[in-house]
């Protein structure tokens, strides 16, 4: 799968380098391309962005450099879901990040800088979204944790794909349950009994009990109509 991001700071990009999404670049299970939106700049400084009509404070993205970029991307790669970076998008998701990683060849994530994107903007491309309910400098940052979700979905990126099932809402909202490893005392706190014992079905049932509580506490939103509540 291709993830392809325009940007005035491709060398964000590289911090994907890194653990296990730099390893499937290497393995050329997916790959990420950084495409520097400051080389379809307008005249001799390169323009991006520029002041709002009707006045106001800071700076718009000015959409031709934004074209012309997305032009240029999707000449090359064909078939790439566009994807515009804003904090007025969709809410990022697991059922959403899912959805993104069945779409082939891939995505072109389009990350923006300043106060925001030229209202045209939007009518070149598919969907917009956002990563939460703040607000960020830029669609760089939002840009990379969509590729992060999205690309340890695709097959023969994570090592063990059991570990996807078992993760916080793999399974259809519910959080993990909590885990130990040694030592079994740790100041003064213990591993809890059940998990030393070896009886398999009173540790799976432990687990479910303790991941349905931890949800109600945390997150009652989370859990929707799913089974009773825990005691
Ligand atoms: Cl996608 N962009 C920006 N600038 N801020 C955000 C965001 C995106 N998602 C949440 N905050």
């Amino acid at each position: 799968m291709e993830f392809h991001v325009i940007t005035l700071f491709p060398e964000m990009l590289s911090a994907l380098d890194a653990g296990l999404i730099g390893r499937a670049q290497k393995r050329g299970v997916i790959t990420v391309r950084a495409h520097n939106l400051r080389d379809h700049g307008l005249g001799n400084y390169r323009q991006v962005d520029d002041a709002p009509y009707g006045g106001g404070s800071g700076m718009v993205m000015r959409p031709e450099p934004l074209a012309t970029a997305m032009d240029e991307v999707m000449a090359r790669h064909p078939g790439l879901l566009r994807i515009l970076m804003t904090p007025q998008g969709e809410l990022l998701d697991q059922p959403l990040a899912r959805e993104l990683g069945g779409h082939q060849p891939g995505l072109l994530l389009v990350a923006g800088r300043y106060e925001g994107f030229d209202e045209r903007v939007r009518s070149m491309v598919d969907r917009e979204i956002s990563i939460g309910d703040y607000v960020l400098s830029g669609g760089e940052l939002a840009a990379m944790v969509v590729i992060e979700a999205v690309a340890r979905l695709v097959p023969g990126v994570l090592g063990n794909p059991e570990s996807l099932a078992e993760e916080s809402f793999g399974t259809g909202g519910v959080l993990e349950y909590p885990q130990y490893t040694r030592p079994e005392e740790f100041r003064g706190m213990r591993v809890p009994e059940v998990l030393l014992g070896g009886d398999h079905a009173k540790i799976r049932a432990w687990r479910e009990i303790e991941a349905r509580r931890r949800t109600e506490r945390r997150r009652p939103g989370l859990i929707r109509s799913r089974g009773k509540p825990a005691t």
